[in-house]
């Protein structure tokens, strides 16, 4: 799927814009699973292991921050990692064995859906190499206004940031740090059924949606098998215990065989500890960590 030069682009950006990696008709079944969830959660007063409830969510305005892991709620989300073209793309850039760590389609709902503060996914769930990226396939096409991805290109070969503020791990970087170059920033927009790929140590966020659109970016976070987890923030994989870790890895893999023989690579690390307060999302761990707000005057 993937060219060479998208490849090259990959490994020196740490990031890729990969257009119509959905057909229409895929991309409408997803839309009409997404829209149909959104639905059911006029019924939710609290946040729960499926919904994560942005500020203002009621029956007659369902507003949402999160549909948490969507491919354990609907094949469809499983089969469109599993079995199409982002397959392609997944093994073009991570090998033929891999799985997935987690999925959730961030829901940002039109008029000032939440922003996602400046951080690198490798701040939350290190492990023993580097070969780990997630996916954000748009299922709504995302302009400047609804939200869009931005990354700091080339931050894959940098140091992991301090996610940290009052010694707790809040999730977000000091947008003071000297060391984040905000005029560096690229905007990811894009076409419903293009789809964002980054690299698990590139710094990104995401300003609040100030458009009357959703904007729908469904994440894939994905890794080699031979990447093995040194911890994840808030991942229930943690507490299986050895048999439940194994059981649920076989569950996860998307292409290829595991690997019990980690890679292990001269890579930077920072655990994720102490925990916020509530560390249940990427939202509640900035917002009870503390974390400070790039976005608050934009
Ligand atoms: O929704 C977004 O814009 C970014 C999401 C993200 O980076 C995350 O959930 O880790």
């Amino acid at each position: 799927m993937l060219s060479q030069q998208q490849k090259d682009f990959y490994e020196t950006n740490g990031y890729l814009m990969v257009e119509d990696v959905v057909t229409p008709d895929q991309l409408a079944h997803l839309q009409e699973i997404t829209y149909r969830l959104i639905d059911a959660s006029r019924t939710v007063t609290d946040s729960d292991e499926r919904y994560d409830l942005d500020k203002g969510h009621s029956p007659d305005n369902p507003r949402l921050t999160r549909i948490k892991l969507p491919h354990k709620i609907d094949p469809y989300f499983w089969d469109i990692l599993a079995k199409s073209k982002v397959t392609e793309v997944l093994t073009d850039l991570l090998g033929p064995d891999t799985f997935i760590n987690t999925s959730k389609l961030n829901t940002k709902a039109p008029g000032g859906g939440a922003a996602v503060e400046w951080h690198q996914d490798w701040a939350f769930y290190p492990a023993t190499n580097d070969s780990l990226l997630a996916f954000g396939l748009n299922l709504e096409d995302v302009d400047e206004a609804n939200g869009p991805l931005m990354v700091i290109p080339g931050t894959h070969k940098g140091p992991v940031l301090s996610h940290h503020n009052d010694g707790v791990f809040c999730g977000a970087i000091d947008p003071q740090d000297p060391l984040f170059e905000m005029d560096k920033a690229v905007t990811l927009t894009g076409k419903a059924g293009s789809m964002t790929v980054h690299h698990v140590r590139t710094l990104h966020g995401s300003a609040p949606n100030v458009s009357d659109r959703a904007r729908l970016i469904l994440f894939y976070e994905c890794a080699a098998a031979d990447a093995w987890p040194l911890l994840g923030a808030s991942s229930y994989i943690h507490s299986l215990g050895q048999r439940g870790f194994w059981a649920d890895l076989q569950d996860r893999m998307i292409t290829g065989a595991p690997c019990i023989e980690p890679r292990l690579e001269q890579v930077p690390v920072r655990m994720p500890l102490p925990p916020a307060k509530d560390n249940t999302s990427i939202f509640k761990t900035q917002e009870s960590g503390g974390a400070k707000s790039a976005f608050a005057k934009m």
